[in-house]
């Protein structure tokens, strides 16, 4: 695995330069606040138009639009879990959201793509374990296979970029 591949900013995910975008959205992908509020308003309202098409999507799962108004060509739209502890598979539905979004995007011959940290909003799952969640599935991920050119972690607060660094760095050194 080529470490390069891999980048961790800080930033708005609106405004990468990527052929797709992920959207940590809800079960019934109709818009909502966070990224998911951001990437409507980015997008503009053909993007809901097209996800009433789409008959939700259910937790862990990841469904594919245009982007529209957005730089990036698709949004991939996945749905975390809520954090209710840690006992109820959270770990394992949040691993789930990255490998379905890689898989749908590998599909569509997608090469560079952009992630916010799912879950660890609205929908409180602790920053460093979501952190390690995500480096280790997308590390697996291209270990398994390389399709991808770039894979960046959009980190919007200090300590989302501070932990998916740590974590990053811990794994590759
Ligand atoms: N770019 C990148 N990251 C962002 C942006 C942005 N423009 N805006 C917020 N974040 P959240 P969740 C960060 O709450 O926890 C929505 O209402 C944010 O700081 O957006 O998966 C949906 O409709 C945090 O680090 O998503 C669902 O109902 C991360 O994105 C629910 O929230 C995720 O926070 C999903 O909750």
């Amino acid at each position: 695995m080529d470490k390069q591949i891999i980048k961790i900013i800080k930033g708005g995910i609106t405004e990468q330069k990527v052929d797709a975008i992920v959207n940590a959205a809800n079960n019934s992908l109709l818009g909502g606040g966070g990224v998911d509020g951001a990437i409507h308003k980015a997008a503009g309202p053909k993007l809901l138009e097209e996800c009433r098409t789409l008959n939700g999507c259910a937790t862990g799962e990841a469904k594919i639009t245009q982007g529209y108004n957005l730089p990036a060509k698709w949004v991939i739209h996945t749905v975390g879990p809520v954090w209710h502890g840690g006992n109820n598979d959270e770990d394992g539905m949040l691993a789930k959201c990255y490998r379905n979004c890689l898989t749908v995007a590998a599909e569509k011959g997608i090469k560079t793509i952009a992630f916010p940290s799912i879950s660890t909003g609205a929908y409180h799952f602790p920053i460093p374990r979501a952190a390690e969640i995500a480096i280790n599935e997308v590390i697996d991920f291209l270990n398994d296979r390389p399709v991808f050119d770039r894979i960046v972690f959009v980190c919007f607060n200090d300590e989302t970029f501070s932990s998916f660094n740590r974590v990053l760095n811990a794994r590759v050194p």
